[in-house]
This record gives structure tokens, sequence and C-alpha cells, in this order.
């Protein structure tokens, strides 16, 4: 590939993990003045008697091993024991449109926040204010509303389970049941999909299971940066011989070679593991297709397990009649690999013993995502690939108590059981009707019908798309309340009463009346475990997130409402009294088994090829396109690009710890778009040039990103890739899975030329 230096951009040949990695917690650490304290910090990140690492969801080997290390870990953890104070009068200092221009890793780098603040709409400036003073002013205006609809409760997945229960608690007390979720932006497709096909929306498998695969299918997911503990499990599977096969656009390095930090013959001798036997590169989109190929010859050579089939699942036929009248051209065409390639990897997979199928967002941040993911577990029920050992789905979650947040009621379709629970458990009877996702919520505040928006963390605007929708809907409400540790761009969108209330993080101590408390949390593969912080909290006005949800629950219903708001926070051992008596089939004995080390596993009947559908069976589902959208996001307009977006090295989320992007050969920037030479060439750019790109379809409003750089990659012709969420301005805020509300932040159609 001919080749332009361009600043900031080159190779990284090689492997990753290994020194580049120690190298850069050093780093990190030092960044943040934390070097003596977070090394402590850091020894005590997923230990029995320490804290959840708020990194990721992948599990830990029973929460019972010594020190597993974890680059991106540190950097979470770093990032949050800092030493900078975001105070009242650093906030203060200047107004929230001086702020607005700060760059989203700017703003998170004042430090943690230290009081509460609200905003004084005659400066334009935050002020400090007391506890007191806002959780009255909250509760005013919250009763102020024309309806407990108009209220939005949105929760960010590192809320702890206790944090998220009380959450559910209060807006179901006030009456809606308005749960905008972030799991709305990230695997709400699998709690869709999974749930219909299996009856349970979560993934089946247990970290064992690894040791036992001799295959290892991995859609769409990067876990050399965001599941990075992950590939321990990736390099100790490769070297005692398992197959991984990769299908990812983009050549990510871990998933090639990686280094363990940890194995001192590797860091001695510079050497590294292979990690993908094969590295298809397909197209930004192309997964329903390839899985189509893959049914379609796994069924042609008949590999199939016909008693699983007869015994355990429906609907087979209709599957096979689809993967047989398929033709190779068409899949080709859509996939961007070759037939031979999709055979292939079938007949790897039609002799492989006990295969697990690992996924993440390259492959439920698109339109019909729901109905994608179960084109996974089809593959998977062919061949008998689920509930046994070495065998199964393995959604990889995003943040690290996402998947807690909704087994503990957070959720904005509750069931009529867990809403029978509520009424049994507290007295009170909680709202029936359904209430918004993440996109409906926003779609609410544009029409005026939602008033307030509460947020458990998060950032809420940012890591939503369509800015130029969703910036003017926060804008323009009476209420916005943000609980948090730092501040980010969806505190700067003041409306009518805008309060900012700073909480302790994971890795701090949390003190209560009845003393030190331990929350608890749900790994990717369903282990609870407790998590206990052990750092002096930031600041001494900093109160824990249970403390705040419950003070608000207590300002708005009083003392004598049939919740204990008080009682409860008092002692978190009495919140999961309650968690255990609304879930007993899920919680029994709560807080005796939290407090065995490594806690214990919610049920996974999935697992043990128990599926609560409705006839006890797996579904097989064919893959259903929404509605009104063409599978092809580019809807067979040869101009039109499909733009994916990814996270770098360097952030979590819509956090930015640094401007590198380290395994993709970046440093320093993050305005770049990597695009396939053919389609620079059919443009007239070359590699290095500046463009403008804009959204393809869009219906009135003009979403544009100006004055980006083009960067000849390897990845399929058709496909582009930028960051997160430096693009989000190009996503239609209605291009979205429809049946689960994820918008299709890996499938944008764009329009490229060169910078205007
Ligand atoms: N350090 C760090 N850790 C994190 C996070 C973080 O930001 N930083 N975020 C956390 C959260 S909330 C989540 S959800 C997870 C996210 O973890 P991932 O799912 O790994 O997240 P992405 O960076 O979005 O990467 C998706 C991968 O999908 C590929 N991809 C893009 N489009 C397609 C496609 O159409 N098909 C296929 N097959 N692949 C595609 C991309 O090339 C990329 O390798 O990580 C969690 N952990
Ligand atoms: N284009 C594009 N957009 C995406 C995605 C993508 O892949 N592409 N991914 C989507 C995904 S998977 C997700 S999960 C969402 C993420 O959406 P969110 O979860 O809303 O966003 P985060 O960036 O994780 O939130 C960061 C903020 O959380 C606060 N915070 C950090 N720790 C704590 C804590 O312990 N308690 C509290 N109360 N607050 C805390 C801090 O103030 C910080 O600024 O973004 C989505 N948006
Ligand atoms: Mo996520």
């Amino acid at each position: 590939m001919s080749r332009r230096k361009t600043p900031g951009v080159g190779d990284y040949p090689l492997p990753a993990g290994g020194w580049g990695a120690l190298k850069a917690v050093a780093g990190a650490l030092a960044d943040q003045y934390t070097v003596v304290e977070g090394g402590r910090t850091l020894l005590s990140a997923n230990q029995p008697d320490g804290f959840d690492c708020p990194g990721c969801a992948w599990p830990d080997p029973r929460h019972t091993s010594s020190f597993e290390f974890c680059e991106n870990g540190a950097k979470a953890v770093a990032w949050e024991a800092t030493g900078r104070r975001a105070t009242p009068e650093v906030v203060g200092a200047h107004t929230v449109a001086e702020l607005w221009r700060w760059s989203d890793h700017a703003l998170e780098d004042l430090g943690r926040l230290t009081e509460p603040m609200r905003h004084d709409p005659s400066t334009d400036r935050f002020v400090r204010a007391s506890w007191d003073e806002a959780l009255t002013a909250i509760a005013a205006a919250l009763r102020a509303l024309p309806n407990a609809d108009a209220a939005e409760f949105y929760a960010s997945g590192r809320a702890s389970n206790e944090a998220a229960f009380l959450f559910q608690l209060l807006g179901r007390r006030f009456g809606t049941n308005n749960f905008p979720d972030c799991s709305n932006m990230c695997h709400e497709p699998t709690s869709v999909g999974l749930a219909e096909q299996l009856g349970l929306g979560k993934g089946s498998v247990t970290l064992d299971d690894f040791d036992d695969a001799d295959l290892i299918l991995s859609f769409g997911h990067n876990p050399g940066t965001n599941h990075p503990r992950m590939m321990a499990t990736l390099r100790e599977a490769a070297r005692r011989g398992a197959t991984i096969l990769v299908f990812n656009p983009m050549r990510e390095r871990a998933l090639e070679k990686f280094a363990s930090p940890q194995d001192p013959v590797e860091m001695a001798t510079l050497s590294s593991t292979d990690i993908a036997a094969r590295y298809y590169q397909l197209k930004v989109g192309g997964d329903a297709a390839v899985l189509l190929g893959m049914m379609k010859a796994v069924i042609e050579a008949d590999a199939l397990d016909h008693a699983f089939i007869a015994e355990h699942t429906r609907g087979f036929e209709t599957v096979r009649a689809r993967a047989r009248a398929a033709r190779w051209p068409d899949i080709e065409r859509r996939s961007g690999l070759t037939r031979d390639q999709i055979q292939e990897a079938a007949a790897i997979y039609a002799r492989s013993r006990a295969a697990i199928l690992c996924y993440g967002m390259g492959l439920t941040q698109h339109r019909s995502a729901s109905s994608l993911v179960q084109q996974l577990v089809n593959l998977l029920l062919l061949r008998g690939q689920i509930g046994r050992p070495g065998a199964g789905i393995c959604p990889l979650r995003g943040h690290s108590n996402v998947q807690g947040a909704r087994t503990v009621g957070v959720t904005e379709k509750p069931s009529p059981a867990l809403l029978d629970a509520i009424e049994r458990t507290f007295g009170f009877t909680p709202p029936a009707a359904h209430g918004h996702t993440v996109p409906e919520a926003i779609e609410a505040m544009l029409a005026g019908d939602s008033r307030a928006l509460i947020c458990l963390g998060g950032n809420f605007a940012v890591a939503a798309p369509d800015p130029a929708q969703t910036f003017p809907a926060v804008r323009g409400l009476d209420l916005t309340v943000n609980i948090a540790t730092k501040l980010n761009r969806t505190h700067l969108l003041p409306c009518k009463s805008a309060w900012l209330l700073p909480c302790l993080g994971r890795t701090e101590i949390d003190v209560q009346a009845g003393g030190r408390q331990s929350v608890t949390v749900e790994d990717s593969m369903s282990m609870v475990h407790a998590s206990r912080g052990l750092n002096p909290p930031a600041s001494p006005h900093l109160r824990s997130e249970p403390w705040i949800v419950a003070g608000i629950g207590r300002a708005l219903f009083g003392p004598d409402d049939v919740i204990d708001w008080q009682g409860l926070v008092a002692d978190y051992d009495r919140i999961r009294d309650r968690i255990e008596q609304v879930f007993p089939n899920q919680f029994e004995g709560f807080n005796a088994r939290i407090r065995v080390p490594g806690g214990f596993r919610l049920p996974v009947p999935s697992g043990e090829r128990v599926f609560a559908t409705p006839d006890g069976r797996a579904a097989f589902l064919p893959y259903v396109l929404d509605v009104g959208t063409s599978e092809d996001a580019a809807r067979g307009d040869s101009d039109v690009l499909v733009l994916t977006t990814l996270r770098s090295h360097d952030q979590y989320n819509t956090t930015i710890y640094g401007l590198n992007d380290r395994y993709r050969g970046v440093k320093g920037r993050r305005d770049l778009i990597f695009a396939n030479i053919a389609d620079l060439a059919a443009r007239g750019l070359a590699d290095g040039d500046r463009v403008d790109l804009r959204g393809a379809f869009d219906e009135g409003i003009e979403r544009v990103l100006r004055g980006f750089t083009v960067i000849a990659r390897d990845i399929p012709a058709g496909c582009l890739a930028a960051y997160y969420p430096e693009a989000n301005p190009l996503l239609a805020l209605s291009d979205r899975d429809q049946r689960s509300g994820t918008p299709a932040y890996k499938s944008m159609p764009v329009r490229m030329t060169k910078a205007g």
C-alpha cells in the first residue's frame, strides 16, 4: 500500500501486551499523581477483599486469584484515584459556555468532583450547594412535573446492584418505567434476542468452559483493548492448541499476536503467542451473510447434531430452507468474504468438538441487531454447541455491572412477575406501562413530553447518537440531575434547573450509619460477588450512590414513606435482603453467599440445556430485517460508504484518557478516518488528505464531520472506521435496531469528500 507520511500515524509491529503495556501503566499512574497510592490500589483490584475493577465485565478466576495484570484496568483505576480535584472553585472559575469549548479529555482531567453544585443561570457558572439544598430542590422540581412519565431515569453500568436496585425503586415509586439505560446503546440486542431464543438474555458459558473448548469463534470485539484480562484466556487456549477464528473488518493487533506481561519467558525473549488461526476480514455489517453462509455449509455437509435439534429446538426447517435457498454470489457480495473462506471456517466449525462463540459491539450496534445475534446462536444450535462443557454463547458485556443493573430491575419493560414482587415487598403498586429506551427518551424530550433527566452516572448526551437533536433535547428540560465522579459534557447542557451530585467511586471506602459497606456486582458470566473500596474518599463531601438515590427518595416521599429510604442505606445488607425478597429464585441467601470469597453464580439454565421459553425449546429464528430499513446500510447507493466506530486503546467510552491508540499505530490524535485505498482513489483522495463526512440519508438535518484526516488501512472496500464519540454527529437518532433501541453505531451510512 502506498503511504504518505501522516503525522501521528504509523504501524505497530510488536505483539500486543508485553513491555508496551507495562510502560503504559507506569505512565498512567504518574500522569494522575497516584504513583504510591495507585500501586497499592491496583494490587487490590479483583481481590477477594478488594474492589471490583471498574474496567470491564470479564470475570476473574473466581475473584480469588493472585493479581492479574491489566493495563486498561490500571488506567481506569488511576483515573478514578487521581490526585486532581474539580472543586466548585475550579469548575466555577469558568462559565459553562467556556467549558463547553474544552475537549472531553480536558473536562474529566479536572479531576474528581468534590461537592454538590448547581448551575446558576444568571452567571452561567456552577456554584457550591449543600446536600440538603440540592435534595430539597430536586424533590420539588420532580413534584412540579405534569406527570411521572415526564421523568427519565438513566443509568450507566458502573452502578452497583444496590445502587441500581434503589434507583429502579425510586423511579417506580415515583410512577414511571422510564429507565433508558446504557445497555440500550450496548448489549440490549443480547438481552432481547437471546431471551426470545434461549429463555435468558445472557451468556451461557463459564470461564472454565474456555479450558474445554477446542474452537473459539470471535465476532466483532477487540479484547486487547476492551477486555484485556480475556487475553490471558485466549492466549492459554491458543497455547494448548485450541483454534481461534476471528471475524473483524479491522486487523486488531491483540487478536493476531499477544505477549503476556505475566510470562517471564515471553517478556525476556520478546516472543509472543499467535492468537487467531484465521483472520477473516469481513465487511462492516457483513456478519449476517457470513453466518448464513456458514449455516448453509454446515447443513449441506450434514454436520448436524440431529438428536439435539429434535429434542431441544424448534424452527429448524425454516432456517434450513433459508440457508439452502441462499446463493453464494449474494453471500460473497454482502459479506466481503469468498465462498472458500466461509466454507473453510464452516469446515473447521463442523469438525470441532466444543465451540464457544464470543461477540461484542461489532454485532450489537446495527439495524436488526437483535435478529443478528440470534444468527450466532442458530449456528451453535445446528451442532448442539450449547449447554455442555466447552460450548456456548459468550457476549462480552461492557460496563462492569451493566448486566447486574438489569438483573435487579433496571428495565423499561418490567415483567408482570417483577411488578408483583415489588408490590408484595414494598406495599405500593408500581406502574405497568412500558417506559423509554435511550432513543425514545430523547424523542420524548424533543416532543416536550419528557421534562426531567436523572442520571446515575454516565455521559448520556455524548454516548447517544445525533447531538444535533440530543443536545437541544437535554438543554430544553426543566430539571437535570447528574450523579457523577467527574465533569463531562452532559453536565454542560444546563436547563432550567441543573444539579451535579458528586459520588464515591468503587475504589473508595463507603461508611454508612451501620458501618463500613460493601456493594455487589455481576460479571459477564453471571457471577455475583462483593466489592469493597479501600481508598479514603476524594472529598469528605462525597456520598455513595445508594445514599444519594435514597436521599432523593426521602426528600420526595418523606420519612413516613412505605419505603424506609434512610433505613435501607444505613446498612446495605438491608438492600440485599430486599433484592432477595423481590428475586427469590436468583438471590436466595444473598447476604450469606456474597460473604464467601468469589461469590456465587446466578442461575444460567441455558448453560444446562434448560431453555425457559414457552415450549421449553431453544428457537432457531431466521434473520428478520427491520421494517423500513435495508440490511445493506449503503442502501444500494454505490457512493455511500458504511462507517463503523471504534474505541481507542486510551479511552473508556466517552472518558478519553489520552490521544494515543498504540495498537493501531496512532499517536496524539483522534481526528482520523480509516479507509480502503480503492475508496480513496475512487474519490480522488490520497492517504493523509483532509476529508468531510456527511450522513447519507439525512432527511432535512445536516449531519457533518469536517476536516478529519483519512488514513489508508487494511479494511474492506466500502467500509470506513472512526473513533467514538467523535463520529456520533453522523448518526441519525432513528437509525437503530427497532427491537432493542440500540443505535446503529457500527453501520452509519456516509458520503466522503475532500474537506471543503
Ligand atoms: N479500555 C476499555 N475497556 C472497555 C471499554 C472502553 O471504552 N475502554 N468499554 C466497555 C464497554 S461499555 C463495552 S460495550 C465494551 C466494548 O468492547 P468491544 O465490543 O470490543 O468494542 P468496540 O471498540 O466498539 O469494538 C468493536 C470491534 O468490532 C469491530 N467491528 C466493527 N464493525 C464490525 C462489524 O460490522 N462486524 C464485525 N464482525 N466486527 C465489527 C471493530 O473493528 C472492533 O474491533 O468494552 C468495555 N471495556
Ligand atoms: N459511536 C458510538 N457510540 C457509542 C458506542 C460505540 O461503540 N460507538 N458505544 C455505546 C456503549 S457500548 C455504551 S455502554 C455507551 C456508554 O455510555 P455511558 O455509560 O453513559 O458513558 P461513559 O462514558 O461510560 O460515562 C462516563 C462518565 O461516568 C461517570 N462515572 C465514572 N465512574 C462513575 C461512578 O463510579 N459512579 C458514577 N455515578 N459516575 C461515574 C463520570 O462522570 C464519567 O464522565 O456509549 C455508547 N455510544
Ligand atoms: Mo457498552
